[in-house]
């Protein structure tokens, strides 16, 4: 199916908000965007948002997403086009409920979709499935990533051939619960606030890219001082929605702040880290929180993210795009997505 790019639809809500860009599409509801450039194309991996009816909870049981639907645009201002259900639930063997924010990734011909979805114990982790197609269907492995757990996969493709998978989110994403290799349901959501912060994980990818090569990292995120943030530091700590960019040989992490609402970032000389707090890439959005992706397209750096301009729910979202601006120092402009 086609649908119509939104991005001419006037700049404000039926309040009056003035929000900085328009939702991509406007007859389905999508989050969480990983976009990709393939073949000088922009594709975008996106959560697809229903309504349920279940109860909002800080669990996010309400995010019961049951598929994947691929977006594609031949310019960031260009029309949308949405290529169907590209891997539904009942397709992966392992799986129970709850599909949440995935990523792609090419490799020798083939395509692969990261995603996160509960197993039948209701543990999150994370499935991969490849296609032909950067729009699939998707065909999912009959089990798994061996190793894997909690949400938002990223994989990022460094330019030495290595690609890599940074991963996790707190709270509803189940990263806290992985304080070792044991998966313990019993710890509570929120760490005392002197404790050094979870860290966002990290995996090399092996080369057919449906294992991780080697063990799970956690990656260090330090202040301007050297020090490990920590968990009370709320407006800077990794929450969940991981991405990784390079730009002149730095590693630029950026993630999500979660119950803070911000995107901010960090950057480090290698791929794993350790990773220096820099600032704020964007502020709050209309909605929960928002969880973005970067890419370069034709010399330029564009975010894409979420916000819930159309419904006005928090798990209701719409996809978005802006541009990046750097300055010349490498540190990014802070973007604000409203006003
Ligand atoms: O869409 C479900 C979850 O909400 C994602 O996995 C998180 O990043 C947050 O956007």
């Amino acid at each position: 199916t086609a649908a119509d790019s939104a991005q001419q639809a006037p700049a404000s809500d039926s309040t009056g908000k003035k929000f900085l860009s328009q939702p991509l599409v406007r007859d389905i509801f999508t989050a969480d965007p990983s976009a990709h450039v393939f073949n000088g194309k922009i594709y975008i991996y996106p959560s697809h948002d229903i309504e349920t009816g279940m109860p909002e909870n800080d669990n996010g049981d309400h995010f019961a997403m049951r598929d994947y639907r691929i977006l594609s645009m031949d310019s960031p201002e260009g029309k949308v086009t949405d290529h169907g259900v590209a891997l539904d639930v009942k397709d992966v063997p392992w799986a129970k409920r709850q599909m949440w924010a995935p990523d792609a990734a090419f490799k020798d011909g083939t395509y692969f979709l990261y995603f996160p979805v509960k197993d039948k114990q209701d543990i999150f982790r994370m499935g991969v499935a490849t296609s032909k197609s950067p729009t699939g269907p998707f065909k999912a492995d009959p089990q798994p990533i061996p190793g894997s757990y909690s949400i938002d996969p990223a994989v990022f493709a460094d330019t030495d051939g290595n690609a890599y998978m940074y991963f996790g989110g707190i709270w509803g994403g189940q990263l806290q619960r992985w304080r070792t290799a044991k998966y313990d349901s019993t710890i509570a959501p929120n760490q005392p606030a002197n404790e050094v912060a979870i860290g966002p994980r990290f995996a090399r990818m092996s080369k057919d890219m449906r294992k991780f090569d080697g063990p799970v990292q956690e990656i260090k995120i330090l202040d301007e001082n050297g020090k490990p943030l920590l968990a009370g530091d709320t407006k800077k700590r990794f929450f969940e929605g991981a991405w990784m960019h390079k730009y002149n040989n730095k590693y630029y992490l950026t993630y999500s702040t979660g119950d803070t609402h911000l995107l901010v970032y960090a950057i480090g000389d290698k791929p794993q880290g350790p990773f220096t707090y820099k600032g704020v890439l964007m502020n709050p959005v209309q909605g929960w929180t928002t969880h973005h992706s970067i890419i370069e397209f034709n010399g330029k750096w564009y975010i894409f993210y979420h916000d819930t301009q159309l419904s006005n729910k928090t798990w209701l979202r719409n996809v978005k795009v802006t541009e990046m601006k750097r300055n010349t120092d490498g540190t990014i402009e802070t973007i604000n997505p409203e006003g």
